[in-house]
């Protein structure tokens, strides 16, 4: 088996969306896989999906990433069995609710928090110090726009990508004696589940959130996520913002276009 063989690519967050169109990128360019959310029978279908079409080795996990224990024995499952990840894509997150501050919920504030930022500290913590050991490695943070620019009702979702991205500066500079890289992936709009999952299931709201313009596709965000990871080893990029054209910031959408 090569090396490469050995050294698969760990997306999170990779049932649907963004997570689930960077595993089918990376597929496509024949890398191994590790993948892993709570919705396992959504990546056993991608696992099927992608085993089918690239022949490459996909191995997937029901994981909660809020769960440290359950992160801990996952991660040293697949260092006993020499899946050293080469690449860690921190995908899984969520926004909920989008009230404001003052009339906030605690469960909403909780899930993003324990999810956004404690999660992906939790899978770094347990990924990353495999990473060093090879002195070889690159973890991929998906921030988001809302890490640059609060917006009404953005709130603790805007916190916690505020977060990823010191996170990310924060893993760059800890990891400078070493050839691990870090990068934070910071997309506008993209058409996913997200906004359902924000408005907790009401379908009509989020459909209108991407009404009137085109959104990014979780597609181009995967193209972004591989560019990060395909750059020569010299190369960093440390932060890539990414929009729909028609998007210029958080508050400055054209909606009077569909094309
Ligand atoms: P989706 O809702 O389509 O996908 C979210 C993914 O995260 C799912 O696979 C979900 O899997 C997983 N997930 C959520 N909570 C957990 C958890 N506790 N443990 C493990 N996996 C979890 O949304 P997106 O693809 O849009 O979101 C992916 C990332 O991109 C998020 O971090 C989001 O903040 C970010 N983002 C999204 C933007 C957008 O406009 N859509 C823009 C900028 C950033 P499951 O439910 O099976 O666990
Ligand atoms: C998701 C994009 O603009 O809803 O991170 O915050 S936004």
């Amino acid at each position: 088996m090569s090396d490469d063989r050995l050294s698969p690519v760990f997306v999170t967050g990779a049932s649907a969306g963004i997570g689930r169109e960077c595993a089918r990128q990376f597929a496509r360019d024949g890398r191994d896989l590790i993948l892993a959310a709570r919705r396992l029978e959504r990546l056993e279908e991608l696992e099927s999906e992608l085993e089918e079409a690239h022949g490459v080795e996909v191995r997937v996990a029901e994981l909660d990433v809020r769960d440290r224990d359950a992160v801990e024995e996952l991660v040293s499952r697949l260092e006993r069995e020499g899946r050293v990840p080469e690449v860690l894509v921190n995908n899984a997150g969520l926004a909920a609710g989008k009230a404001p501050l003052h009339e906030g919920s605690f469960d909403d504030w909780d899930r993003m928090i324990d999810t956004n930022v404690t999660g992906l500290l939790n899978v770094s913590r347990f990924v990353v110090p495999l990473m060093v050991r090879r002195d070889r490695g690159h973890v991929v943070n998906m921030g988001s726009i809302a890490g640059h620019m609060v917006y009404p009702g953005g709130n603790v979702y805007n916190a916690t990508k505020f977060a990823v991205r010191a996170l990310t500066q924060a893993m760059n500079v800890d990891l400078v004696d070493t050839r691990v890289r870090a990068s934070c992936i910071s997309p506008g709009a993209v058409e996913t589940e997200f906004s359902e999952v924000r408005f907790h299931g009401d379908e009509e709201r989020a459909e209108q959130v991407y009404e009137g313009y085109r959104p990014l596709r979780p597609e181009d965000v995967a193209d972004a996520v591989a560019y990060v990871v395909n750059a020569p080893p010299h190369v960093s990029v440390h932060d890539l913002v990414i929009m729909p054209t028609a998007q210029r910031n958080p508050y400055v959408l054209d909606r009077g276009r569909r094309g």
